[in-house]
C-alpha cells in the first residue's frame, strides 16, 4: 500500500474541485482556457521575469476556492478536513464592514503556510461563517430559527471526519482511505439538488444574498474556484472577446508599470443555474439561482502594515495611484514597505560587511540581494465590488443595532486551533531567510 502524504492529498483535491466545478459552470472552463492562453503569452514576452513571483508550474495549478458555512461546530468540522490537507486557518476577516456592501458573514483562508508546501501546491480556500447573532441583519426570532436550520443540517459524512482526524494524525493516509477521504470530501462541496424551500430562502434573502446562500439551503457547495493569471486586464480582454461578460472593472490598483502589489481581481457574472424549488403548499417546481460567480485573479508582493497604509492610500485616490506607490521593488524594500528574502549576491564584494549593518545597507552594499515575497491571502472588502456585482438584492442592515463582536481569538477559540496572521508568517520567512544569509556571508 502507499501512503499519500497531506502534500499529495491537497494537490488531488484541488484536482478533483476543479473538475467538479468546471463539469457543474462550464464558464470556468472557458476562464481556465482564456487564463491559460494568457499566462502563456506573458512567459513569451516577459520571459523569466513572469516567474518573478512564481514559478510558472505553481501558477498554472494555483486555484482559490470559496465556501460558507454557518456555525462554529461547521467551520471547525471545516478546519479539520483542510488540516488533513496540510492548509491551516490564516487571516481574520471581518465582512460585516464591507463596502459598498456590508456582508453578514467573518472569514478566514485555509492555505498551507510554508514555502515549500506553497510551491508543491498552494491551494487555499477562503472560507466564511454566518454571524446570526448580528442584530444589525437578523432579528432575534431570525436568528433563533437560522440556528435552529443550521443546527439540524449535516454537511460532512461522520467517515469523512473520521478519515480527516486519522490524516490529521498520521500526516497522510493509506492509498485507499485517502481515495475514499477524497470522494467524500469532493462531493462534500457540489452543489446539492435537493429542493430549496421557496419562503425561507426569500426571507433570507431580503437581508443577504450570502445568508440566502449559507443558511437557507440543507448543504454548502464552492462558491467560486479561482485561477491565477500573469495579465489580468489581457484576462478581461480575452473573456470579453469570447462574449462572457464581466462585472465591470478589475478590482484593486490600477494597470501601471510599477511592481504587482497585493491582488487584483476580477469575475465573470453570476450565471442562473438550475435550483428546484418546494412552494408554499409542498409542490416542487424547476427554477434557476444565480450565486456562482467565475472569479480570476493577479497576485503581487506581500505588503508590510506601513505598506499596507500606503496602499489604502493610493487605493483611496486611483487616478494618482503612481504619486503614492513607489514604482520599483527596491524603494520597496528599502522603506521598509513589503516583504522579502534575502540570499548572498553572486557578485557581492570581497570585502565582509561592516558588522551591524542593516539589511537595507546590506543590499546597497551588494552584499545581499532581495527577493520579493508573494501575498498568498486575501483582501475581501476591497473586492467586495466583485460580492456587490454578483448579487441580485442588495439586502438590508439596521446598522443602528449593535454588531456581535468578533475576532481572530474569538475565531480561534471557536474553532479550537490557532488562526495565523498573516504578516507575521511573511515577517517569520522574511528574518529566517536574512539569518541564513548572514550566516553564509559571516561564515
Ligand atoms: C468569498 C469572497 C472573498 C476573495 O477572493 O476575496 C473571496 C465568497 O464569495 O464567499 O473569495
Ligand atoms: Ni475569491
Amino acid at each position: 500500500m502507499t501512503f499519500v502524504s497531506s502534500t499529495t492529498l491537497r494537490a488531488r483535491f484541488a484536482g478533483r474541485l476543479s473538475d467538479l466545478y468546471g463539469a457543474e459552470v462550464p464558464a470556468y472552463t472557458t476562464l481556465l482556457e482564456v487564463a491559460h492562453e494568457v499566462n502563456g503569452r506573458v512567459l513569451e514576452r516577459d520571459g523569466t521575469d513572469a516567474e518573478r513571483l512564481g514559478s510558472i508550474a505553481r501558477v498554472t495549478a494555483e486555484r482559490h476556492g470559496a465556501i460558507r458555512v454557518g456555525s462554529p461546530a461547521e467551520l471547525a468540522q471545516v478546519a479539520s478536513i483542510f488540516d488533513a490537507l496540510g492548509m491551516s486557518p490564516t487571516g481574520f476577516y471581518d465582512l460585516r464592514d464591507a463596502h459598498p456592501q456590508p456582508i453578514p458573514v467573518i472569514s478566514t483562508a485555509f492555505r498551507p503556510i510554508e514555502r515549500e508546501e506553497l510551491a508543491a501546491n498552494p491551494f487555499r480556500v477562503f472560507t466564511s461563517m454566518l454571524v446570526p447573532e448580528d442584530r444589525r441583519f437578523f432579528d432575534a426570532d431570525l436568528e433563533r430559527r437560522l440556528k435552529e436550520f443550521i443546527a439540524c443540517r449535516r454537511l460532512f459524512a461522520p467517515e469523512l471526519l473520521e478519515l480527516a482526524d486519522q490524516a490529521e494524525a498520521d500526516g497522510g493516509l493509506e492509498e485507499a482511505e485517502a481515495e475514499r477521504f477524497l470522494d467524500l470530501a469532493t462531493s462534500s462541496f457540489a452543489l446539492s439538488d435537493q429542493p430549496v424551500d421557496r419562503a425561507w430562502h426569500d426571507e433570507l434573502q431580503r437581508v443577504s444574498g450570502v445568508a440566502a446562500d449559507i443558511g437557507g439551503v440543507t448543504s454548502t457547495h464552492i462558491n467560486h474556484l479561482t485561477p491565477r493569471v500573469l495579465d489580468i486586464d489581457d484576462l478581461y480582454a480575452s473573456m470579453q472577446a469570447r462574449g462572457i461578460e464581466m462585472i465591470d472593472k478589475i478590482q484593486g490598483p490600477p494597470r501601471w508599470d510599477g511592481p504587482d502589489v497585493l491582488l487584483r481581481q476580477t469575475s465573470f457574472r453570476a450565471l442562473a443555474e438550475p435550483r428546484k424549488y418546494r412552494e408554499a403548499d409542498g409542490s416542487i417546481v424547476a427554477g434557476t439561482m444565480r450565486v456562482r460567480f467565475g472569479e480570476v485573479e493577479a497576485r503581487g508582493i506581500a505588503l508590510t502594515r506601513a505598506g499596507r497604509d500606503l496602499y489604502d492610500a493610493a487605493m483611496a485616490d486611483q487616478e494618482h495611484w503612481a504619486d503614492h506607490m513607489p514604482d520599483s521593488e527596491r524603494e520597496l524594500h528599502d522603506r521598509g514597505l513589503a516583504y522579502f528574502t534575502y540570499r548572498v549576491a553572486d557578485d557581492r564584494p570581497v570585502a565582509p560587511p561592516p558588522a551591524d549593518a542593516t539589511p537595507v545597507e546590506l543590499v546597497a552594499g551588494g552584499w545581499l540581494a532581495p527577493d520579493p515575497i508573494v501575498y498568498e491571502d486575501f483582501l475581501p472588502r476591497s473586492a467586495a465590488g466583485i460580492f456587490a456585482s454578483n448579487l441580485s438584492r442588495s439586502g438590508s442592515m439596521d446598522s443602528a443595532q449593535g454588531g456581535a463582536e468578533r475576532d481572530i481569538a474569538w475565531m480561534s477559540e471557536q474553532i479550537g486551533r490557532p488562526v495565523n496572521v498573516p504578516e507575521d508568517l511573511y515577517a517569520a520567512e522574511s528574518r529566517a531567510s536574512l539569518r541564513a544569509a548572514l550566516e553564509l556571508l559571516g561564515g
